[in-house]
């Protein structure tokens, strides 16, 4: 085996078991052998992260095991996030993110959020746990080109109509985008709380977006 696939069968382990300091020596060996950051995302990182989840499904892991998992991503993230985001250049556009009303999962949304500055969009983070109101203000305040909600739970999806409408209420709906997902969200489901769009993942919003603001 090489040293570059040991590196993504160390960074997946580590990530499961939740060792930040590991994950982040890594990543930085990963990144000085030149590896492709996509490649330490997607191929270990996220994949980490997801048997996680199965693992707290079957109860195996538990909320702390799950918690540390997540941080030692967004401690990898944090090496990644220079390497994947473009400086310098006029942005392609404004998006406005944020994770709803009740819910706390951001390792998604900021994963997002990372390949969407890579592309060239300024990003406005509204953090976790963002009610309808502060959509609405951010819209108020930084006129996006799009808006992109996230959400993780099951409970929480429904968020997404209380959050539309209130942006409709204001009277901020025409010419805006509104994009929702996550990992519950279905295309079918974005449809149905009147979304324009929905991805399963970052580059696949970027792709999204771009198409919709007819960039592509
Ligand atoms: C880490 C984690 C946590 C951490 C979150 C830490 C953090 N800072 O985010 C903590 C421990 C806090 C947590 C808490 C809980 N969690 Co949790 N969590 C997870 C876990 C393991 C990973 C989630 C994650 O980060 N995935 C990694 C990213 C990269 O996921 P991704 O889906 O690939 O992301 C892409 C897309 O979703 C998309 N995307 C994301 N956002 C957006 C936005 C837009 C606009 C678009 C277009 C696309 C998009 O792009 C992303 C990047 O490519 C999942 C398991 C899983 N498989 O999802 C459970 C999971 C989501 N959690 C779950 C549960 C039940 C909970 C709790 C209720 C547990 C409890 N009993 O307290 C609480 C709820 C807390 C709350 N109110 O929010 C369940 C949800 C079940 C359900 N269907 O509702 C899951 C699925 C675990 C499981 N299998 O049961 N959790």
């Amino acid at each position: 085996m090489s040293r570059e696939d040991e590196i993504l069968d160390e960074l997946y382990d580590n990530t499961i078991d939740g060792k930040r300091a590991e994950v982040v020596t890594l990543t930085k060996e990963a990144l000085a052998a030149g590896m492709d950051p996509l490649v330490i995302l997607f191929d270990a990182l996220i994949p980490g992260l997801e048997e996680v989840g199965r693992l707290f499904e079957e109860g195996t892991f538990f909320v702390p095991e799950m918690l540390v998992a997540a941080k030692a991503m967004q401690g990898a993230m944090d090496e990644l996030r220079p390497l994947l985001a473009q400086t310098g250049t006029e942005p392609l556009g404004v998006f406005v993110m944020g994770t709803v009303k009740g819910d706390i999962h951001d390792v998604g949304k900021n994963l997002c959020n990372i390949m969407l500055e890579g592309a060239g969009f300024q990003v406005i983070d509204l953090g976790v746990n963002v009610p309808e109101q502060q959509f609405v203000e951010a819209i108020q305040q930084h006129r996006p080109d799009a808006v992109g909600l996230s959400a993780f739970l099951t409970t929480t999806i429904p968020m997404f109509i209380p959050t539309i409408e209130a942006i409709s209420a204001a009277g901020l709906r025409d010419d805006l985008l509104i994009f929702v997902g996550g990992a519950p969200v279905t295309a079918e489901y974005a449809q149905q709380v009147g979304a324009d769009g929905y991805a399963p993942n970052a580059s696949a919003l970027v792709r999204e977006l771009k198409a919709k603001m007819g960039l592509a």
